[in-house]
Formats: structure tokens, C-alpha cells, sequence
């Protein structure tokens, strides 16, 4: 078996469900893309870097693209009314001691064992459509890359190397049933307007978790608090719909301790009041991407509790009226003009 295939298969064997290479050529659909869809300036940069692998790594010869499919793992109910799945996998450059760490270092010690000279790629590179070249993903209509069979639910991960592969065949670029429009329809933000279009600045995540840490912005629009829901991390919304992935959905699962851990202690009272060391224990093991500051997630907890229409949370909101941070008393404050118009209209659920 040649050096490539050698590689695919104990990818394979390590979990990933699938593998390609492709050429370090520019993605340049990307940066198009992201013009055409007004992206915030900071994403705008990114789109535009990581579409050039070559400046990313001016040695390397091919990119080696890994999938993984985080729909295996059992999420607690208790938790994913709040966090979007790809978080709750701490999948997504993931931290040491944790399964997800330990599969790519098993595959990054098998690299080594084969004597070929990698650089694994820190979020720079535009990796779907370097998924796309390698043949591991074809697009959704929601922008996510889809592992034929298995669905969205994947992680993707690159890997430049020096040494110079064979491209694969580049996938089928959408295999979505024709006509089928259940996740645009399904946006809780309408960020997505048409197929293939998100607006990164509407999306969940950039709203909830990302656009905080970018330029100083603490507090969420008005405007925009309604929409999102309970969610206080990210969401599902459009691929939990998705056709495509209500296999992903019903197979058998597999329990995560760290999670079992977390969903035993995790609820909104606390993310709101952030107990001491509660940050450390609940928030920070699973949503450690974007943002480390407890107050993003105190502000997002008083959102959630304003939109669940559940009257037991008016008490937990009125405790932290008098909290020295103007972002959580202003959003808590928010939370409780809602719950309490509710309340006297005898629209809340339990009082
Ligand atoms: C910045 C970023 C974000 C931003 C902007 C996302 C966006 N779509 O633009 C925000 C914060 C909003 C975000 C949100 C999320 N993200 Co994000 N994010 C990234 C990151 C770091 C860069 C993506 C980016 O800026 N792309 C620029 C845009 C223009 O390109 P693109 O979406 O990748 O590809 C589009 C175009 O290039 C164009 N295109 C290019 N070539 C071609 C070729 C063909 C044939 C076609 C049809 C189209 C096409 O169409 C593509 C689809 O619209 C990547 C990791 C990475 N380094 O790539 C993760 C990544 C895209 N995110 C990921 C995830 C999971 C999420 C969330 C689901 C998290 C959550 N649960 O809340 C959401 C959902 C977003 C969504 N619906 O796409 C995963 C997606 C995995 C998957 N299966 O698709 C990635 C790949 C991380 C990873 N390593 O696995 N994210």
C-alpha cells in the first residue's frame, strides 16, 4: 500500500471519518464570498488569508483535510437548548487531555512515524472549500460542508505537509434534495437569505460569542435579544432540520464524562450568578473558542432567562440588579422588563 493510502487508512482506524489531500492552489471563491456578503472587516481578513495557502505556508506541497463526525457523541438534554453541538464536542481546536486532542495527536505521531513533514493548520485556512478540492465535503445549501452519508455534524481539520500527494477528486459541490429549503427557513436569526449565503454577522455565534471579543462590543442590539431564544452559545438550528443529518441524529451514541460532568451542575441560575469556580468547571472546558470573559456569559444567561417565558427566574434576575458590571445590570434589566410584562399579562409558564 503507497505512503497516501497508508495514511487514509489509519485515519480511518483512528476515528476520522474521512480523508483527502488536495494541492496548495488558492481557494478563490472564498474571498469573492465573503466581499459579496459585506463581512465584518475581521472575517473579511480571515477569508482572505486563508484562501491563499501557499502565503500560509510557503513550503508546503499538498494539505491533508480530516473529518470528523461529532454526531456520535450523546448530548445531555439538559444542555442543548443552550450550546450549539460543535461546541458541546469540544471538537473544534480542541484542549489537551480531551479525546478530540488525542486522536490528532495520535495522527500527527503516525505522520511522524512515516517520516512526513507536517504543519498543522491553526484556523487560518478557509477549510471547507480546501474540503471541497479534496473530495471529503460537498456544500450545503446552509454553507455547511456536508460528509456525504454522514452528514454536517463534522469537525474538519488541515494539516499542510511538504511532501507532495496526489490530489483527490474534488466532491460533488451540493447534494442537497433539490428544492429543500428547511434550514434557511429554520434560521432563528434569518441570517441566511438565500442558498449558499450566510450572513456571518447574523449568525448565532458571531451574535452570542464572537463579535464580543472583537473591538470592544459588550452588549448585544436590542433589535436582535428576541431572537436568540435560550441559546447562550451557538445553535443548531439548521442542520438539526436538515434532512441530511436526521440519521446523524437518531444513531446510537456514545456518553462524554466531561459532559455528563457538566450537565450534572450546569443551568442558567448559575451561569448568570457565576458562582466561584463555576466558570472554570462548566463554561470554559466547552466554550472556550471565542470568548473568556464570564461577564459574555452572564449577559447571554439574562437573555435567555428574558426569552424562556419561565416566571421562576425573575428572582434570580432582580439579585443581580444591583451587579457592578453596567453590561449584565443592563441586559438583566432587559430580561426582566420582558418577563415581568409577561407575568402581568399571565403569559409566563410558571409563577
Ligand atoms: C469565521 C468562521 C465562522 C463565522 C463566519 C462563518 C461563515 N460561514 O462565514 C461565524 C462566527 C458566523 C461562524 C459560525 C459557525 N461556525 Co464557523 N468558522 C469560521 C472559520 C474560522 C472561517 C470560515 C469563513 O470565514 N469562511 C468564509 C466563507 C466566505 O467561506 P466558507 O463559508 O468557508 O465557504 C463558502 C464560500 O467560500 C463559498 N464557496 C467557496 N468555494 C465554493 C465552491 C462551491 C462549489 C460552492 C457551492 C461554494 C463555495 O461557499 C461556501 C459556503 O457558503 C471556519 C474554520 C476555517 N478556518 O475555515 C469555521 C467553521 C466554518 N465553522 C464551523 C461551525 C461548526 C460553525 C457553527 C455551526 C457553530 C455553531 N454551532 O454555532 C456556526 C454556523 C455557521 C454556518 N451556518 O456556516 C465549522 C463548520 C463545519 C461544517 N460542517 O461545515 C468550521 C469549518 C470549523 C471547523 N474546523 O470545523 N463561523
Amino acid at each position: 500500500m503507497d505512503l497516501k493510502n497508508r495514511i487514509k487508512e489509519r485515519a480511518e482506524e483512528l476515528g476520522f471519518c474521512k480523508i483527502g489531500f488536495t494541492s496548495m492552489d488558492d481557494l478563490p471563491r472564498v474571498c469573492e464570498e465573503a466581499r459579496r456578503r459585506e463581512y465584518p472587516e475581521f472575517l473579511l481578513g480571515l477569508a482572505e488569508r486563508g484562501s491563499h495557502p501557499r502565503q500560509i505556508a510557503p513550503e508546503a506541497r499538498s494539505i491533508i483535510v480530516l473529518a470528523y463526525d461529532y454526531s456520535e457523541i450523546d448530548y445531555p438534554e439538559s444542555l442543548l437548548p443552550y450550546i450549539g453541538r460543535f461546541y458541546l464536542s469540544h471538537s473544534f481546536m480542541p484542549r489537551e487531555g480531551t479525546p478530540a486532542r488525542g486522536r490528532l495527536d495520535a495522527f500527527e505521531s503516525y505522520l511522524a512515524e512515516e517520516g512526513v513533514d507536517f504543519e498543522p493548520d491553526r484556523i487560518q485556512l478557509m477549510i471547507r472549500p480546501a474540503a471541497l478540492r479534496a473530495g471529503v465535503i460537498s456544500f450545503g445549501r446552509n454553507n455547511f460542508a456536508y460528509v456525504d452519508g454522514v452528514g454536517s455534524f463534522v469537525t474538519l481539520y488541515g494539516y499542510f505537509t511538504t511532501c507532495e500527494f496526489e490530489p483527490d477528486e474534488p466532491a460533488p459541490n451540493c447534494l442537497c434534495p433539490p428544492h429543500c429549503h428547511a434550514c434557511i427557513d429554520a434560521c432563528p436569526m434569518d441570517a441566511m437569505g438565500e442558498p449558499f449565503n450566510l450572513d456571518a454577522s447574523k449568525c448565532m455565534v458571531w451574535v452570542n460569542a464572537l463579535s464580543y471579543s472583537r473591538a470592544g462590543v459588550r452588549d448585544i442590539p436590542e433589535g436582535l435579544r428576541d431572537k436568540l431564544g435560550l441559546h447562550v452559545h451557538g445553535c443548531d438550528a439548521c442542520q438539526a432540520v436538515c434532512p441530511r443529518n436526521q440519521k446523524a441524529l437518531r444513531r446510537e451514541k456514545t456518553s462524554d464524562p466531561l459532559l455528563e460532568q457538566i450537565s450534572s451542575e450546569f443551568s442558567l441560575e448559575k451561569l448568570l450568578h457565576m458562582p466561584d469556580g463555576f466558570y472554570q468547571r462548566c463554561v470554559r472546558p466547552i466554550m472556550y473558542n471565542y470568548v473568556d470573559d464570564p461577564v459574555a456569559f452572564q449577559r447571554n444567561a439574562a437573555i435567555a432567562m428574558g426569552n424562556s417565558g419561565d416566571a421562576r427566574y425573575v428572582q434570580d434576575l432582580r439579585m443581580e440588579l444591583g451587579n457592578p458590571d453596567e453590561t449584565i445590570r443592563s441586559h438583566v434589566l432587559w430580561a426582566l422588563n420582558k418577563l415581568e410584562g409577561q407575568v402581568e399579562d399571565g403569559e409566563t409558564t410558571s409563577v
